[in-house]
């Protein structure tokens, strides 16, 4: 039997404005699995905790501080399906459930609002939710195994680090992930520095483009070296990374040569629980989905 449990929904701003699509698997999948999501109404930027966190702190914590406001105000805990966003968070709570001055200047800031704030609900990322329901759980939802499929999974930064802020079962070469993907019939491939960063996030790809590039193109080159048959994020600047480097390494070199589809988990689960392309917006990617959706459709 499925537990339904509710969430605020919080998207953060690449997914709405950039990948739609993404978000509209999300919203497919995840009231499937019993997840139901809640809109939070009024939310802002999170802000990014690599950008804005980098440059004034207390207006950061302010800023997330009202996000969470709002979602205590709806009773939900938050779930979000990117990781910059799950890792401002996550921090920012940290931050005043150790000290109850800064949890002072927040409510302070929040009076001329009208908002309470007492740090109460909590925030999740999509995936921690996913993986509580349990890989079995996961496997029950699948009539459509992706036998066959070769997956190289992408982790990410903030999904992981600082790993004393996090709920994973402490390891240098986490296994979560790879056991959700698969749950869906996958096969998850070993590849060459699978923990590195995409080269996106702590405001790399805002202030130099092709350093950032870069790091994208070792590691999509490390994915295709594996064989894999496509690579699996499950962070909206991750999914913005891979998707955009390629486009524009392929306009750098003036051929096709980058074509590895870009694809975020809920699109993956969705597939594996008989959902068509287009009501996972694989139809939509910058870099097609067509490969992956030819070796699971036939
Ligand atoms: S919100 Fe504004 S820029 Fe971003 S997508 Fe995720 S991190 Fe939070
Ligand atoms: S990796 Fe390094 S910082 Fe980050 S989480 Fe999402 S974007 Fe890609
Ligand atoms: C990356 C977010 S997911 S940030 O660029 O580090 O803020």
């Amino acid at each position: 039997m499925t537990v339904s449990q509710t969430y605020s929904f919080f998207l953060g701003c690449v997914m709405p404005n950039r990948f739609p699509n993404v978000e509209k698997s999300i919203r497919e999948v995840l009231p499937r699995l019993g997840i139901h999501l809640e809109e939070l109404e009024g939310a802002s930027c999170c802000p990014a905790p690599g950008v804005i966190r980098s440059f004034d702190e207390p207006t950061w914590l302010a800023l997330a501080s009202r996000n969470l406001a709002l979602a205590e105000k709806a009773g939900h805990d938050i779930i979000t399906g990117c990781n910059g966003c799950y890792g401002t968070f996550k921090e920012a709570l940290h931050i005043v459930h150790e000290h109850p001055e800064k949890l002072r200047d927040v409510q302070k800031v929040f009076k001329g609002l009208g908002l309470r704030y007492r740090a109460e609900a909590d925030a999740k990322h999509l995936i921690e939710v996913v993986y509580d329901l349990g890989p079995d759980a996961i496997r029950e939802k699948v009539v459509r195994p992706l036998d066959g499929l070769e997956v190289a999974v992408h982790y990410g930064c903030h999904l992981l680090k600082p790993s004393v802020l996090r709920p994973w079962k402490k390891s240098a070469r986490p296994t979560f992930l790879d056991e959700l993907v698969e749950a869906t019939g996958a096969h998850s491939v070993k590849y060459k520095d699978k923990f590195q960063c995409c080269g996106a996030g702590g405001g790399v790809r805002g202030s130099n483009v092709p350093v950032s590039v870069d790091i994208a193109q070792e590691k999509i080159d490390n994915v295709l070296e594996a064989g894999a048959d496509c690579v699996l994020n499950v962070c909206s600047f991750c999914h913005l990374q891979f998707e955009m480097s390629q486009a524009q390494l392929n306009k750098e070199l003036g051929e096709e040569r980058y074509r590895l589809p870009v694809v975020y988990y809920t699109q993956l689960l969705g597939l594996a629980m008989g959902l068509g392309p287009k009501e996972l917006g694989l139809h939509k990617h910058v870099v097609s989905t067509e490969p992956v959706l030819r070796k699971v459709l036939g």
